[in-house]
């Protein structure tokens, strides 16, 4: 069944690979070894995901093996916006199709008679290295074979047992050995060249998902997206050649984003327009569009 499900995504445009639970077993005994040997490496928010967002205890007992996915996605939408006669040109993040994706695969594995369970607790970007579909970068980002970093992950688990899997230890691109742009380009400065791990207090993606106030200490000249950041991965050697898409917002489109949603009461076409780039889900949205409208009026020029 496990061919059959990779032959099955590699047709979607998708790639998937297959964990047995005793790996996953050994991973969380690392990740427990990790946090209490380099706790000064971890900020406070990745401490919690450590303690308190990651549960392998929810992992059904008699699942065994655990399945990753990497669902292709458009690198990135340039996005342009129309406000008081003027057009905004900035960037966006694209939502993937993971319902499709979660469809084919349950279909396929309660066909074959197991059971299946979808798993968003658990540290996705490790299980997917070290299943060997792909690599970190020196962003912290998962550099999926074929796909570059324009994949989203997701994992399940099955009662469909894994003989044998490639299981290895977690690799970081050599690319990134001699190439120093994501840290660079990095408008806040959350990818420092002392540790591996990002600091996430200061990655701009968490920011613009934060519905506080943006601090000072970040530049105007830092928004170039609508939410998320992309900065890190825009200009990535290993994302050459990627898939991007092109929206735009009318005046009146622009208008009822910045009232901010629900958007029940929206247009058709401006409801696909926002699942396509997974706008809708942005609560946040109206505040980072007020701030990156202001830095484009002082001049600013979002790029990526
Ligand atoms: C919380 C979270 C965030 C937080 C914090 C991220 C962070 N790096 O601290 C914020 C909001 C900032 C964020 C931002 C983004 N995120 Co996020 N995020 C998550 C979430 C929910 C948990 C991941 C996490 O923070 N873990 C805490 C860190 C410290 O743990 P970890 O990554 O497991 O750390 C391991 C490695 O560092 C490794 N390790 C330790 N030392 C060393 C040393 C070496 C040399 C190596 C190789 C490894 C290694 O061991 C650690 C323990 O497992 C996951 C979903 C999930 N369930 O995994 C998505 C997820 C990781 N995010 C994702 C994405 C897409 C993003 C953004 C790219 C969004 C965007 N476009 O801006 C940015 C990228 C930021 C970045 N450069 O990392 C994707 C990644 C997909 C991919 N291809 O990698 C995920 C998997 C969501 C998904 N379902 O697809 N994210």
């Amino acid at each position: 069944m496990f061919d059959e499900l990779r032959t099955l995504a590699e047709s979607h445009g998708d790639r998937l690979a297959v964990v047995s639970m005793e790996n996953i077993h050994l991973l969380q005994a690392d990740l427990a070894k990790f946090r209490s040997e380099k706790d000064s490496q971890l900020g406070d928010f990745q401490k919690h995901i450590f303690d308190e967002y990651y549960r392998f205890d929810q992992i059904p007992a008699h699942m065994r093996s655990i399945i990753i996915v990497a669902v292709r996605r458009p690198a990135y939408a340039k996005v342009t916006f129309a406000r008081n006669g003027k057009e905004y040109k900035a960037f966006s993040g694209v939502a993937a199709a993971l319902d499709k994706t979660v469809g084919y695969i349950t279909d396929t594995v309660q066909a074959a008679g197991f059971d299946i369970n979808r798993e968003t607790r658990l540290p996705l970007r490790r299980i997917a290295v070290q299943s060997g579909m792909g690599q970190y970068g020196r962003n912290n980002i998962v550099y999926v074979d074929g796909m570059g970093s324009a994949a989203a992950l997701m994992a399940f688990s099955t009662d469909a047992p894994c003989d044998n899997d490639n299981w290895r230890e977690p690799v970081v691109s050599p690319i990134c050995n001699d190439c120093k742009i994501c840290l660079t380009l990095c408008p806040t400065n959350a990818i420092t060249p002392d540790r591996f791990h990002i600091d996430s207090h200061k990655c701009l993606t968490r920011l613009n998902r934060s519905p506080d106030d943006f601090p000072d200490w970040v530049p105007p000249t830092a928004y170039h997206s609508t939410y998320y950041c992309l900065m890190c991965q825009g200009r990535c050697p290993m994302n050459k050649g990627l898939e991007t898409i092109e929206v735009s917002f009318s005046e009146t489109e622009t208008a009822r984003i910045m009232d901010g949603g629900p958007y029940d009461d929206a247009s058709e076409q401006l409801k696909s327009k926002l699942a396509r780039l997974n706008f809708e889900k942005i609560a946040t949205a109206p505040r980072n569009l007020r701030v990156l409208f202001e830095a484009m009026d002082a001049g600013h020029v979002p790029k990526l």
